[in-house]
């Protein structure tokens, strides 16, 4: 009795001493989530016909704070050249029917990163 006693004071201590030490270094980060609606929106050009199509990462979530930045591959070569900034859509130059692969990354206030890949169909 008296051993599992002092077991269970040790774990206790043990507990109090990995509480104690989390809380003074502060949560670390939760890494951002990216997502992609694979949906492309039109805005109505009207008579001129010039359709502006974008993607939307507006699914792309930060549990403990917020996205700051949306970088794009829009013709899916593995690279981000297209940065929006805070923006969550980006406007794509597809004309053709066809599936496209793109991409985003987005960055949360701590500078984690997270990368999302999907088919874009346009019809
Ligand atoms: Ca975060
Ligand atoms: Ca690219």
């Amino acid at each position: 009795m008296k051993k599992f006693l002092t077991m269970g004071l040790s774990a206790l201590i043990l507990s109090m001493l990995c509480c104690a030490a989390a809380s003074a270094q502060g949560s670390p980060n939760q890494p951002p989530h990216a997502d992609l609606q694979v949906v492309i929106i039109i805005i109505n050009g009207g008579s001129s016909g010039s359709d502006k199509k974008s993607v939307d990462a507006g699914p792309s979530y930060d549990l403990d704070g917020e996205l700051v930045g949306f970088e794009w591959d829009l013709d899916g070569n593995g690279s981000f050249e297209t940065d929006t900034g805070g923006l969550s859509r980006a406007e794509v130059g597809f004309t053709e029917p066809g599936d496209y692969w793109v991409g985003v990354r987005v960055t949360d206030d701590a500078g984690d990163t997270d990368t999302h890949y999907a088919w874009v169909t346009l019809n």
